[in-house]
């Protein structure tokens, strides 16, 4: 859960904590400790209860993790751009306050659920949950869930998804993972973004930034792209080619045990 921040509480997971709600608690201090390891387990439930939706349909969830600026939404503007032929992709969209992301979205032709967080600088499963419900998720392969710009909360809120992607700008120095490392710890793949910005910036050496990622004994791919100007953009479809792939040959190995409903287990 959010230790760093106090920022646990938030208008997804709220109802549970007051009156008649089932953490809700008198106020003293051994009782807010309870609460919060209450809602911890409330949030994994949560996420493992989104996951069996997701999975049912064989949709791949992808949480997009990083600093705000790093380059989210503009990567998720080309790769819609470029995909979306191919693969049916859908947005979960995560922001303080406003529907700017999820208009961008929508301004590519795909569906973008926007989920306003209020003062919470995270998303957590309760809230992708109510998103989820908005979703025909029978119409989607690929569900990317842009979380809110932030190196520290996102990363301790498991939101029933099945990778991890943390974007790591040219501009924010390359020892970021040293310094963050619970979020690049949690890295399924390390996007180094805005690289057309390495020619005019002498201190970002894409070598050390991944050596940083070692240290943490992560060894998840490293690649380097600019959404802007498409280099190394390839790199990063060809693996969410191989995730869609793999997701929904998970799928269908799932539902011949469904469709039978154990009577004819053997
Ligand atoms: N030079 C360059 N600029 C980029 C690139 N990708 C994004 N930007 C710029 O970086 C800024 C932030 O990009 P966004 O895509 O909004 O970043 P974000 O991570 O979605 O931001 P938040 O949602 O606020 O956390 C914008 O001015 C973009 O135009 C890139 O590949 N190269
Ligand atoms: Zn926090
Ligand atoms: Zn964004
Ligand atoms: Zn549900």
């Amino acid at each position: 859960m959010c230790d760093t921040c106090g920022c646990n509480i938030t208008p997804g997971n709220k109802h549970l904590i007051e009156a008649g709600g089932k953490l809700s608690h008198s106020a003293d201090g051994k009782a807010a400790v309870e609460v919060l390891h209450g809602l911890l387990g409330e949030n994994d439930q949560q996420a493992a209860h989104n996951r069996e939706h997701l999975e049912k349909h064989g949709v791949l969830a992808i949480n997009l993790m990083s600093s705000p600026g790093a380059g989210k939404t503009a990567l998720l503007e080309a790769t819609i751009a470029a995909m979306k032929d191919e693969l049916r992709i859908a947005v979960i969209e995560g922001d303080l306050e406003t529907e700017n992301d999820a208009e961008r979205i929508r301004a590519q032709g795909v569906p973008a659920i926007q989920i306003t967080t209020g003062s919470a600088c995270h998303l957590d499963a309760h809230m992708v949950h109510d998103a989820l419900h908005h979703l025909d998720l029978a119409k989607i392969d690929l569900l990317f869930i842009e979380n809110v710009g932030n190196l520290v909360c996102p990363a301790s809120f498991d939101l029933g998804q099945h990778r991890n992607v943390v974007l790591l700008s040219t501009t924010e120095g390359d020892d970021k993972p040293a310094k963050y490392p619970v979020m690049f710890r949690a890295a399924d793949l390390l996007l180094l973004t805005k690289s057309d910005l390495l020619a005019v910036l002498d201190d970002f050496d894409p070598a050390r930034a991944e050596q940083h990622l070692r240290q943490l004994a992560n060894a998840a791919p490293v690649l380097q792209l600019s959404a802007r100007k498409g280099a190394g953009m390839d790199a990063w479809f060809g693996w969410l080619r191989a995730e869609t792939a793999a997701r929904r040959a998970a799928a269908r190995k799932l539902r011949p045990a469904e469709r039978f409903n154990g009577v004819f287990r053997v």
